[in-house]
């Protein structure tokens, strides 16, 4: 019943007293001050470094629910083996800030998400059939090869972001994958618009929301129970960048990615952006499927006490725009220049869910002075900002660099995962990197 998470872990569930000696920040200090040895921070000789504890995830507090051996390579067909394995079943990975540094990014760099199993392969991709159903005039079934011919083609360059992305930040730790900043990724969608095949069905005045379902079987195989199968107001499904996709990048959908069809829906969690789509309910209410209601998607309205085991019932509401965040995707975590190095050019993304990205910042003095960033004009709304810049540092030595994005509204991204909630979502604190001069 509960789409990001696995069962529940038991440290996650106790520590609902917050104490005075125990601020948030507190572990992630304590891990910056330890880190001035180079023993501490694990560069053996000749050896450059996965900076183990300046690393994003440690500086703020190993996550209570990372896998025990670390970081485990993802290994699969199509896929780059750099991706973080995040879980094997369901399957999910994602993405080290570092593979995220093209403009567009490569299917084979993209983060996957599943809640339940992997369908098997679809052979008669044009075949495939979407049914439109509920309060409608006129039910519709469409193969993909009808959807390709009545409906006028639209391609945008989209962010799909995880709605947990970020959560390992949260302490103590939610549950679910530990995302760190990598469950997102920018690709060139190519779909038509969901508002033009919602109009050609007729949509009723009773048409308030939307429930989507895919193919995927559960994870336990029971077939009367739906992996994932989320919804929203017909609103947001009327946008003009709700798509209805076959390709990516230009190539037919791959299977792991949803294809032969799925949804896109840039700017709310991707739990919306419903893969294998064969099925799209228009309802008078809100959608009651897996992964609505309690505390799935769900963020607090009041913000509650870390930890707090609470059921979303009252005083939360459902995720929407997701927060904005930035990545630096080089240079990559644990660099190491020349002792001569002042100069280092920069270079990462910025996002903001429904928003725009008004301003990028990176601090090397952690956080006491911030140097803009020059951002890249996006393609479209919902396209990401990749931006660039250059920071000159005082001297050689240890610098962990920083990042920071700003949206439309003037709110930036906060130091630390604020708003804890049972799943942890929407937690967006700065992206941190370190880099050794010399
Ligand atoms: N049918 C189906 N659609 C789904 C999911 C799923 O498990 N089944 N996972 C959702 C979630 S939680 C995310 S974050 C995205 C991940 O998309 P990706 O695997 O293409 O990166 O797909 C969404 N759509
Ligand atoms: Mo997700």
């Amino acid at each position: 019943m509960l789409n990001e998470a696995p069962p529940r872990d038991a440290a996650a569930e106790s520590a609902a007293t917050p104490s005075a000696d125990r601020p948030v920040t507190s572990r992630a200090s304590r891990r910056l001050v330890l880190g001035g040895s180079l023993a501490a921070l694990g560069l053996a000789a000749g050896g450059l470094p996965r900076l183990s504890p300046v690393s994003p995830a440690a500086a703020q507090g190993t996550p209570a629910a990372a896998p025990p051996k670390g970081p485990q390579p993802f290994d699969y067909p199509g896929k780059d083996k750099g991706l973080t394995l995040l879980g094997d079943r369901p399957l999910v990975a994602e993405t080290p800030a570092n593979l995220l540094d093209d403009d567009t990014t490569p299917i084979a760099k993209f983060f996957v998400r599943n809640n339940g199993q992997i369908p098997e392969p679809i052979k008669d991709v044009d075949g495939w059939q979407l049914k439109i159903e509920g309060e409608v005039d006129k039910p519709l079934t469409l193969t993909v090869a009808e959807l390709k011919s009545r409906f006028a083609p639209q391609t945008f360059r989209m962010v799909l972001e995880c709605g947990g992305n970020g959560r390992s930040f949260y302490q103590p730790a939610a549950r679910g994958n530990q995302w760190t900043h990598g469950g997102a990724g920018c690709a060139e969608w190519t779909g038509v618009r969901l508002a033009d095949v919602l109009k050609a069905a007729g949509l009723k005045s009773s048409a308030k929301f939307t429930g989507h379902y895919g193919a995927d079987p559960h994870l336990s195989g029971d077939t009367g129970r739906d992996a994932v199968s989320r919804g929203m107001p017909i609103e947001k499904a009327l946008e003009p960048h709700s798509l209805i996709v076959w390709a990516m990048n230009g190539e037919p959908l791959p299977h792991i990615h949803g294809g032969p069809l799925r949804l896109v829906v840039p700017g709310w969690p991707a739990s919306l952006s419903s893969k294998w789509l064969n099925r799209i309910l228009v309802r008078a209410t809100p959608h009651d499927g897996q992964g609505m209601g309690g505390t799935s998607y769900r963020v607090p309205t009041v913000p509650i006490v870390p930890g707090s085991n609470v059921d979303g019932k009252t005083n939360f509401t459902d995720l929407t725009s997701m927060p904005v965040r930035s990545i630096i995707s080089a240079p990559a975590n644990g660099t190491r220049l020349p002792a001569a190095t002042r100069d280092v050019a920069l270079r990462g993304a910025a996002w903001a869910g429904d928003h725009e990205v008004a301003k990028v910042e990176v601090s090397f003095d952690a956080g006491q002075r911030w140097h803009a960033m020059t951002m890249a004009k996006p393609k479209n709304r919902y396209d990401w900002v990749r931006w660039t810049g250059q920071i000159t540092l005082p001297s050689e030595g240890y610098f962990e660099l920083w990042v920071r994005a700003t949206d439309s509204r003037g709110v930036a991204q906060p130091h630390v995962a604020t708003n804890w909630n049972p799943q942890g979502y929407g937690s967006n604190p700065l992206h941190r990197i370190a880099v050794l001069v010399g």
